[in-house]
């Protein structure tokens, strides 16, 4: 059988593509299958997109979605199907945590829930042989009653390596993932959600490690075949289990020291830590920050670091020559105008080397989700609103929607300031103008 993997653009094509469809095609290939991927950017039309699906010729299309890739997902299902009959499956966050709403998309066939591998193994040998399938575990065939989640694969290191040729990467930039689950519980987070699955549904905990030694022969796999430049660590919080990262940043440091970065929480990084980190070759750490006030993280986000926790981990981590992200969600629903405020006087704080910042966006299956949709917060329509993080979707009691889109282009104003405060061709004049508008931003009320 061949199954084909749409990769969903929306508003640009990112770096890397879904990482999900390159662990399934690698275990597909091992048993005989085929398995092709096509990269639907933003500028490709229904055309175009018919033509490459003709040439491809698979017996299964196969797409993962996130929350802001099925709306595009969804009108292009819904004309597929007008013209051709072949199956469709989607897996990913959204899939899982919106099944009922995916399935009810006529060009959708199949949703998986959670874990791919083996439940999509088992589908494509079904319709190969023409047999049931519609007692899988994970797959939920329309019309059907909701499927039984298979106990997690183990070991984690049984899964083979992702096959690169799907993740469209570029340079030597090379994504790894070392580990599956979070064990934390920020309620805005989609992705601690399959943990919280899996221990309802499953017989097994999502949370596992892949051991060194399998990741090391990952890495000398992708440097037998081509440049290995940079590695971005994708796991959600790379630095949990102290022994593990040690002993990584002993081996790695040993045979690779290849650049790399990861994301961690400020609770689970130490000076220890950062510095072997550093010394074996990391460059850059990205942490969530989310929120300036103690009692947002605390109260609505179960964060429970304090300021003076994340003052102490940004100064380690430049001490030791690491570059700090930060991430900031704007528009929690609960938060105040003044306390937004707090996050950017924290960053001032920070002064991290980069930011992000998200207009809080509720995603399926999540704590705040809930939450927004009990208290009447979220639009009946919000699936055909696009999942976006610059403006908010929701109805909240205190803060409009406009004075979110203020705080936002603060932030954005911020950013410029930054920018231009590094660029060695900004004029005076300018810098000035930058500085003035973030000060003017600032003062919000
Ligand atoms: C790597 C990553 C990216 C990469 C690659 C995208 C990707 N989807 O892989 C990039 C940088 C592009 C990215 C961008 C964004 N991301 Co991102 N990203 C991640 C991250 C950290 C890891 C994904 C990963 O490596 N998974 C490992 C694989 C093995 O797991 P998996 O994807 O779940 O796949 C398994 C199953 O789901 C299933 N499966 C998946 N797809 C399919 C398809 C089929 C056909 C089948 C049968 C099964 C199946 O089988 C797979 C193997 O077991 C996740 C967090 C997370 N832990 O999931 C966030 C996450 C997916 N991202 C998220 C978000 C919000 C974004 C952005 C919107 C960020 C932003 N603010 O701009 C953008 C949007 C991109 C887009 N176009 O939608 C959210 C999505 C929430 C949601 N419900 O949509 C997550 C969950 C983060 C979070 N904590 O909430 N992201
Ligand atoms: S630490 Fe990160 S990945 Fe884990 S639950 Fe919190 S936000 Fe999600």
């Amino acid at each position: 059988m061949k199954v084909l993997f749409l990769e969903i653009d929306t508003e640009s094509d990112w770096a890397v593509a879904s990482l999900g469809p390159g662990f399934l095609a690698a275990t597909l290939r091992a048993h005989g299958h085929e398995a092709a991927f096509l990269r639907l950017g933003i500028a490709m039309g229904l055309p175009d997109i018919l033509a490459a699906l003709r040439e491809e010729a698979p017996d299964l299309i196969g797409i993962s979605a996130t929350t802001r890739q099925w709306l595009r997902a969804r009108a292009l299902l819904v004309e597929l199907r007008r013209v051709s009959n072949i199956p469709t499956i989607l897996g990913g966050l959204h899939a899982t945590f919106a099944p009922e709403e995916v399935l009810k998309c006529p060009g959708v066939d199949y949703v998986c829930l959670g874990e791919g591998e083996s439940a999509l193994l088992d589908l494509v040998a079904a319709l190969a042989e023409g047999g049931d399938t519609t007692a899988i575990g994970n797959i939920w065939a329309k019309g059907m009653p909701r499927p039984k989640i298979r106990p997690p694969i183990e070991p984690i290191d049984s899964i083979p390596f992702a096959a690169r040729d799907l993740l469209d990467e570029r340079y030597g930039v090379v994504h790894v993932s070392t580990q599956r689950g979070c064990p934390f519980p920020c309620t805005y987070c989609a992705a601690r959600m399959y943990d919280q699955l899996y221990a309802e549904q499953s017989t097994g905990a999502y949370g596992r490690r892949r051991s060194h030694e399998n990741v090391l022969a990952e890495l000398r796999a992708i440097r037998a075949k081509g440049p290995l430049n940079y590695v971005i660590f994708l796991d959600d919080t790379f630095t949990i289990h102290h022994p593990w990262v040690t002993k990584f940043c002993r081996v790695y440091g040993d045979e690779f020291r290849t650049p790399f970065s990861l994301h961690a929480r400020v609770e689970t990084v130490n000076q220890r830590m950062l510095g072997e980190l550093a010394e074996a070759g990391c460059k850059h750490i990205v942490y969530g920050v989310e929120s300036g006030s103690e009692r947002v993280r605390r109260q609505i986000m179960q964060r429970h670091a304090t300021n003076q926790r994340f003052r102490d981990v940004f100064r380690w981590t430049k001490e030791v020559g690491i570059m700090a992200t930060a991430n900031y969600i704007i528009g929690t629903p609960g938060e105040t105008l003044a306390e937004m405020e707090e996050t950017i006087d924290l960053h001032h704080e920070l002064d991290p080397v980069d930011f992000g910042y998200f207009v809080f966006y509720p995603y399926p299956g999540t704590a705040l989700f809930q939450l927004c949709r009990d208290k009447g917060y979220l639009p009946e329509d919000y699936l055909e609103r696009p999942a976006v993080h610059s403006r908010s979707i929701l109805n909240l009691p205190g803060v409009t929607p406009e004075q979110i889109e203020a705080v936002y282009a603060c932030w954005t104003a911020i950013r410029a300031a930054k920018t231009l405060s590094r660029a060695p061709t900004a004029t005076a004049p300018q810098r000035a103008e930058a500085v003035a508008m973030v000060e003017h931003r600032a003062r919000l009320g």
